[in-house]
């Protein structure tokens, strides 16, 4: 071994959130073979080896090297001896049985075919699973009843499992600004999610919405919905009041203006204008780089094509009928008050295992509350104001971590 690698192995810090992972790395056959197990945990009802899981993928992520051999993992954090097991297995072999076995089992495919279903979460697809209810196909088969989400979500299926681009995200974008800026002028919007953290594809569209007059934004969830709806850009929506269950370990009453953080979890019908070269660039365009953000992504200017959509209807649906003219787009719009829009896009900005790690380091080694609204000081009593990420990062005494460095 070279010398010193095993100091700057021992000084790999055990939180995700003390850490940069990014996007690309080094490690993907060995991380690869982790998410499989830690999804197969997550569909079955096993949240803590599922989070085990990903913290030892997420270990690896951050690593600045390729792994080739187990003693490369002298004095790591984060791995388990089960995680020890599989990575000696891929190391050697290449594969993992266990992997590969529950890779190919009809319960890891059925169930993952089945939470595929916008609607439809781990314990209903466990349900149905048992019922002999294998694919979308079985369901709409069984006669089931579903609830409107789920009943969407069949409908449009091959489309939302289909990944959307960062130029479909931005589209989507252009629109949800349109939107704003008609219903409540000065209203921002902020791309948060995966796609803030620099990824290409995304299972959905997420985006925060806020305005500087702290008070204006009550209500503009509604308006923003009825403006797209009339304008008939949405195939489905359901709009929630913020419930504040997130934070169970959280102080029992939040104070009363907690009540408007809004949330829309809609499906888009976004034109996909096939064969149509788009342009990217609007220069009155500043969704994406909010004030307060001080890492803006540069809105390059780029042309993209807006792909031709080959029509794979595997369940028969609806989809046929509008081939290649527009697809459906999974699209999340959340409103903050501004005075919470740090903690709103730090929390909404992932990855979920990075706010877990926020979350778990912030009570552990701090004995603070942390959610997607405030950061509550257990020993000060006290609600501890932030107007930036950075200042967030700063009270739970960890050193800033990027957008892009929290794809762990
Ligand atoms: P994706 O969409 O699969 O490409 O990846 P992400 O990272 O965008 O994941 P997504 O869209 O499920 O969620 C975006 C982030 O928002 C996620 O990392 C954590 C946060 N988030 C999601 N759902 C909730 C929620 O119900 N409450 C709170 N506070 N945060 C949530
Ligand atoms: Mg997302």
């Amino acid at each position: 071994a070279e010398p010193g690698a095993e100091l700057q192995v021992a000084l790999v810090p055990s939180y995700a959130c003390q850490r940069h992972t990014p996007l690309l790395h080094h490690n993907t056959v060995l991380t690869d073979a982790l998410s499989i197990l830690a999804e197969n945990a997550e569909l079955t009802d096993n949240e803590g080896r599922g989070v085990a899981f990903r913290r030892a993928a997420a270990l690896l992520k951050s690593l600045p090297h390729e792994i080739r051999g187990m003693e490369q993992l002298k004095g790591l954090p984060c791995l388990g001896d089960h995680c020890l097991r599989v990575i000696k297995e891929v190391l050697e072999d290449g594969t993992c049985s266990e992997v590969e076995t529950t890779r190919q089992s009809g319960q890891f495919t059925a169930l993952k075919a089945l939470t595929g279903i916008f609607g439809v979460g781990a314990k209903t697809a466990d349900r149905w699973f048992r019922e002999g209810i294998h694919t979308p196909s079985d369901l709409q088969r069984s006669g089931h009843t579903l609830n409107r989400a789920q009943q969407a979500g069949l409908q449009y299926y091959d489309d939302l499992n289909r990944p959307v681009t960062k130029a479909e995200a931005d589209a989507i974008g252009r629109i949800v600004e349109r939107a704003v800026s008609e219903v409540l002028p000065g209203a921002e919007i902020t791309l948060i999610g995966g796609f803030r953290r620099g990824k290409n594809t995304g299972h959905d569209v997420d985006f925060l919405i806020t305005h500087p007059d702290e008070g204006k934004e009550e209500g503009l969830m509604v308006k923003v919905v009825s403006w797209l709806e009339a304008q008939d850009f949405l195939l489905y929506q359901k709009t929630t009041r913020n419930s504040y269950l997130e934070s169970k370990d959280g102080p029992a009453r939040p104070p009363s203006n907690m009540d408007r953080f809004e949330r829309c979890f809609s499906i888009f019908r976004l034109s996909t204008h096939n064969g149509v070269r788009m342009t990217e660039t609007d220069p009155h365009s500043h969704f994406s780089v909010h004030p307060h953000d001080s890492h803006p992504t540069p809105q390059t200017c780029r042309t993209v094509d807006v792909l031709s959509r080959e029509d794979s209807s595997e369940i028969g649906q609806p989809q046929s009928s509008h081939s290649q003219s527009w697809r459906a787009v999974r699209v999340d719009l959340v409103v903050s008050p501004y005075s919470q829009f740090s903690f709103a896009l730090l929390g909404w900005t992932g990855s979920k295992l990075f706010e877990r790690e926020l979350r778990r380091w912030a009570v552990h080694e701090k004995a603070m509350t942390l959610s997607s609204h405030t950061l509550y000081d257990s020993k000060q009593r006290q609600y501890l104001r932030a107007n930036s990420e950075e200042e967030i990062f700063a009270l739970l005494g960890l050193e800033y971590v990027p957008p892009c460095g929290r794809n762990a």
